[in-house]
């Protein structure tokens, strides 16, 4: 039996082909026909390269309509969709493309003068350009390929993707994700939120992470429904579209700017039924103050790249502030002590869970995949939770250094192993603290050698801008002479936080 995620899509399109998929800016329609005959050729052109099943394509892109395409084109062609953020720089992406050894890259043109050169020395077949317009080397190719393609087979274990996340080593891991992991958790999404016919979702997303490439388009595909497609996210417009939409997903940072629209009323939000946030945190107060402001109670549920979503808030019945909700159905979450014994309900302990939608593993890291397994199947998610009595999930903390700032994550040993190697730098501890926009800021503290004298935080955040991508380079750096240790000798990453977190640092 075919178990290609595309077929499942496709036996769910509307039987008018005429239906719009994407409204866009200005008003331009791309109606599901017209996304069903770019799929196609895009499809065509990539298995018309020689590209083989199980290949690997690689995309860094903006977000466009032609993006989404591609993606699609992808899963119909049984090829393993690599989606990478726009803002990683030269170095971030040769270690990706090293390590996923794609046979295609699909990039922005202006990347071409770094991405070309690195390709080549991987050996990387093909190259091509994708702008923001859908111009570039990609779509023109594609005009002359065939408009029909018929869709490869998949079997559910097969790869659909390989998501790239941040580790605590600093080394990033390719998460591998199979048509079943997006399958079964594209069908209870779809399900346990109430998508409906004529639901319209408001799409202000990047298409590179989860959230906005499976979470948000998966609900509409498997809805046949329409979404506007908008290239990020900007407070007015989302306004502006939500009196003639129904559905809103975002990351806390889109709420708390949205609170910050003086036009967010009820009345602005009267035609939509659902707002969702996850990501990162929800502050109860944003969830208390977008509800006085709408009417509306957030619905904040909780997830993982290596596992798509997890838990939810309940459609119909309490949307709990400060809590994930339930674990959604065909997921198992538990949380358990240090030793792996169940937490009685309220403990705080270890978040791990199983389920079709958990990831089979890391590629090519058989040694991680020992590490965040247990014995017994499930994966240990590193967040730190309890389950109350009524079975609703808090997350209380991480196990894992983590800091995820305005949605994305930054992993603090990657921009330490990066500062450790700027002249005159002795050590350096990067922390999380409070930001009001995007709910963490990347803070870092350094200790210069003995006898170096550091150059300006200016400089030093030029010179990091040019090796990360912007959202993980740090908003302040401070020098210190020493950062504070434990008994043990390991610095106290909690002092740090609670110093440079406050006011006015
Ligand atoms: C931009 N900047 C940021 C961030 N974004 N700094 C910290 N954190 C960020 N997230 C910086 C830029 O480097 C720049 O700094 C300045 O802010 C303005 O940049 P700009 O591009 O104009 O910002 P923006 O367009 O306003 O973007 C903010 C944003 C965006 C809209 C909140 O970051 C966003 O769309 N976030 C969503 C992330 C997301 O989709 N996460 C889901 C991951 P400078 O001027 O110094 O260069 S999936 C996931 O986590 C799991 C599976 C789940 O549960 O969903
Ligand atoms: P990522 O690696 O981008 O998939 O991020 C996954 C992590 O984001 C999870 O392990 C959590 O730490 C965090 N996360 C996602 N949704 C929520 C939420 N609603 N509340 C708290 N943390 C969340």
């Amino acid at each position: 039996m075919d178990e290609n995620l595309y077929t499942i899509f496709e036996s769910r399109f509307p039987a008018d082909r005429g239906a719009p998929l994407l409204l866009l800016e200005g008003g331009r329609v791309l109606s599901y026909g017209e996304a069903e005959e770019g799929v196609a050729r895009y499809a065509s052109l990539l298995a018309g390269l020689g590209l083989e099943p199980g290949e690997r394509v690689a995309v860094q892109v903006e977000k466009s309509p032609e993006a989404l395409l591609v993606y699609l084109a992808c899963l119909r062609a049984g090829l393993v969709y690599l989606p990478l953020n726009n803002a990683y720089q030269s170095s971030e992406v040769g270690y990706f493309l090293g390590n996923a050894e794609p046979g295609a890259v699909i990039a922005q043109p202006r990347s071409m003068p770094w991405l070309a050169p690195i390709a080549k020395d991987l050996g990387i077949r093909h190259v091509f350009t994708l702008d923001a317009d859908g111009s570039g080397t990609f779509t023109d190719a594609a005009r002359s390929a065939s408009p029909r393609f018929e869709t490869v087979p998949r079997k559910a274990s097969d790869l659909a993707a390989i998501l790239y996340t941040s580790g605590t080593t600093g080394r990033s891991k390719g998460a591998m994700i199979s048509h079943l992991n997006l399958a079964s958790n594209a069908r209870v999404l779809h399900a346990y939120w109430g998508f409906r016919p004529g639901d319209v979702l408001v799409h202000m997303l990047p298409l590179f992470h989860v959230h906005g490439l499976f979470v948000a388009s998966h609900c509409v595909l498997m809805n046949g429904s329409a979404m506007r497609f908008h290239a990020k996210f900007d407070g007015a417009r989302a306004l502006a579209e939500f009196r003639d939409s129904t559905v809103f997903m975002g990351v806390p940072t889109f709420y708390t700017r949205l609170l910050a629209e003086s036009g967010l009323d009820r009345a602005a939000c009267s035609a939509m039924r659902l707002f969702v946030s996850g990501s990162a945190p929800l502050l109860a107060e944003t969830h208390v103050e977008f509800e006085k402001r709408t009417g509306h109670r957030i619905l904040e549920r909780y997830g993982m790249t290596e596992t798509g979503m997890l838990t939810s808030n309940p459609l119909d019945g309490e949307r709990r502030a400060g809590t994930v909700g339930f674990p959604l159905p065909g997921t198992d979450v538990r949380v358990v002590d240090d030793e792996g014994r169940a937490c009685a309900a309220g403990g705080i302990g270890h978040v791990q869970v199983k389920g079709d939608n958990v990831l089979s593993g890391y590629w090519r890291m058989p040694e991680k995949n020992k590490e965040e397994f247990t014995a017994d199947g499930f994966f240990r998610t590193g967040d730190v939770g309890s389950i109350s009595e009524d079975g609703y999930l808090s997350i209380v903390g991480r196990s894992k250094d983590l800091i995820i700032t305005g949605g994305y994550n930054v992993y603090p040993k990657e921009i330490e192993l990066l500062l450790d190697e700027f002249p005159g730098v002795a050590e350096s501890a990067v922390v999380g603290v409070p930001h009001p926009d995007f709910g963490e800021a990347v803070t870092a503290v350094l200790v210069p050698r003995a006898g170096a004298k550091l150059p300006p935080e200016g400089e030093i955040v030029a010179w990091l801008k040019q090796r990360l991508a912007n959202f993980k380079v740090p908003k302040r750096v401070h020098v210190v002479d020493d950062l504070p240790r434990n008994a043990m000798g390991k610095v106290q990453k909690n002092v740090l936080r609670d110093r440079y977190g406050a006011p006015g640092n």
